[in-house]
């Protein structure tokens, strides 16, 4: 989850050019309109699919049914699904989603996790994006993680860029961890 933007499509073409070797990954892509990102994430060589919401601004878990049917889990060890660019919406809603991730990302501002309260609270790993451009942005980084750990002291926080890779290392780690967890 997370607004538009703010770099969804490419940390999962990170995560996965990361993983795609151990781990048999399937995405769900959920727009609006236009399959634009499905077919970023097919051109990368993993099996994906799109959904359309029709105008809704969110999935529900009826709708994350339909697509698990369509993509087929058979041969998957992990399903990722890429939510409607929203930080409003989407958190009112429970996708079914075995864990949550949203992306933060600098230019919007470290004032979000006071502001938006609710994505914070439901989401179990907050990834800061865009760290490569935290030169141009007064954008303080003790203070967002002082306001996510406000909303929920558990989250684990990744500060990354999608472009340049740094830090998608231990945002990897974390999301093997969990696929571990969860087949054990
Ligand atoms: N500088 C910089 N740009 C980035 C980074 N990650 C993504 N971008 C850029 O941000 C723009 C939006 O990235 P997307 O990955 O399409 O964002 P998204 O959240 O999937 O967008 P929607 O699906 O439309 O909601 C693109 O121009 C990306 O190249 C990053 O770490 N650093
Ligand atoms: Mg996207």
């Amino acid at each position: 989850m997370s607004s538009p933007g703010s770099g969804k499509t490419t940390t999962l073409l990170r995560t996965l050019e990361a993983l795609k070797d151990e781990l048999r990954i399937g995405v769900m892509e959920a727009d609006i309109d236009s399959d634009v990102d499905a077919k970023t994430i097919a051109d990368a060589g993993v099996k994906s699919i799109q959904l359309h919401t029709g105008g809704m601004c969110h999935l529900d878990a009826s709708m994350t049914e339909q697509g698990l049917k369509e993509i087929g889990t058979k041969d998957l060890d992990l399903v990722v699904l890429e939510n409607v660019g929203n930080l409003v919406c989407p958190a009112e809603f429970d996708t079914g989603a075995v864990k949550n991730a949203m992306i933060l990302s600098v230019p919007e501002g470290h004032d979000k996790p006071l502001k938006y309260p609710l994505i914070f609270t439901v989401c179990d790993a907050p990834i800061i994006n865009k760290i490569d451009v935290l030169p141009y942005f007064d954008f303080d980084m003790e203070k967002v993680v002082e306001y996510a750990h406000m909303r929920n002291p558990k989250l684990k926080i990744f500060p990354l860029s999608a472009k340049t890779g740094e830090g998608v290392d231990a945002w990897c780690d974390w999301l093997r961890e969990q696929v571990r967890d969860w087949n054990e």
